[in-house]
Formats: C-alpha cells, structure tokens, sequence
C-alpha cells in the first residue's frame, strides 16, 4: 500500500520550526518555541515556568491571544538546545 503522505501536494499550513531553550542554565529544556516563518500568529510555544521538568504554560506569540493555557506536559529530553533566545522575544506570561 502506498503511503498517503506522498499523495501530498504543496503545504496545507504553517510549517514549525522547533527551538527548545534553556533559560535558567541547568542544561533541562524549560521553553520551547513553535515558530512559523511567513505565517502570521501562528507561533506558540510551551513553557515551564517554575523549573520542575513539566511544562506548565501554552502560550500563542499573537496580540490577539493574551491569557496562556495550563498544560502539564513533561520537558523533552536530547533535544539540542538554543542558548539565546530570539530576537525581541518577550516572555512575560505567568501561571495564574
Ligand atoms: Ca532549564
Ligand atoms: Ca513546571
């Protein structure tokens, strides 16, 4: 049987690019960024704001979206990590 994903013509949505980040410098991935060259408010990313390994925040990068999710997903592991964060990149949400 063929795969379907060969019947695929041309992209359908934003393609993301994964950054995985270390901000408070333990070597454990604590943000990720889902980012979308040429697509506009289609970023997100996750993030674990008080340092256990659990993602804690889902949060869009759009002005139009400004209360971030809840979500416990684990951290990843051997993922390579970015040690600067994007340019003008404010991160500001906080858990509630
Ligand atoms: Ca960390
Ligand atoms: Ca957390």
């Amino acid at each position: 049987m063929m795969g379907l994903s060969s019947c695929r013509r041309g992209p359908v949505g934003p393609r993301y690019v994964i950054t995985y980040y270390d901000r408070n410098g333990d070597g454990i991935v604590d943000l990720e960024l889902h980012r979308a060259p040429g697509w506009a408010d289609a970023d997100w990313g996750l993030s674990d704001s008080d340092f256990n390994q659990s993602y804690d925040i889902l949060f869009v990068v759009s002005p139009f979206v400004k209360n971030p999710i809840h979500v416990q997903v684990p951290v990843p592991f051997g993922v390579p990590i970015t040690k600067k964060l994007p340019e003008g990149f404010i991160f500001d949400a906080k858990p509630h």
